[in-house]
């Protein structure tokens, strides 16, 4: 049985123009803009265009061209925040999966975190 994707989730309505949002970079496979109510001085969201529910839909099923321009934006948004290991501080990448992982939105994608120290990798909820 394949990912049932619900295409009436807010990402979906995001990429199809329906609803705003503040982005930071795109491609034509890929989307990154701001969280709603970011964590972290940089919360960036990254998303692929393709309808994709969690990280183990899209790496079992995207193409490499989707999986490549998807990596590829989150390399130029770790750069263009300042981020990354070349000119900045280090950041932190997490993709929440389904109930376990407490996804919200059930539309893959990336959260990336910096500009201040993280905290402890996970924290757990009984
Ligand atoms: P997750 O638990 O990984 O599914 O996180 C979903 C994230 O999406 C959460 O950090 C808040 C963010 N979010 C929810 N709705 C919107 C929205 O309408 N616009 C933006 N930019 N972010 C949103």
């Amino acid at each position: 049985m394949g990912f049932a994707y619900d295409d009436s989730n807010i990402f979906a309505k995001i990429l199809r123009g329906e609803i705003p949002n503040d982005t930071v970079a795109e491609n034509d496979q890929a989307l990154a803009f701001r969280d709603i109510s970011p964590k972290t001085p940089t919360h960036v969201l990254v998303i692929p265009k393709g309808a994709y529910v969690s990280f183990d839909d899209f790496s079992a099923n995207a193409s490499d061209a989707e999986i490549a321009g998807f990596m590829r934006l989150c390399a130029q948004v770790v750069a263009s925040e300042g981020v990354g290991l070349e000119a900045g501080k280090g950041f932190r990448a997490i993709t929440n999966a389904g109930e376990h992982g407490v996804q919200e939105v059930p539309h893959f994608h990336l959260h990336i975190m910096g500009g201040r120290m993280m905290g402890p990798m996970v924290s757990l909820r009984d």
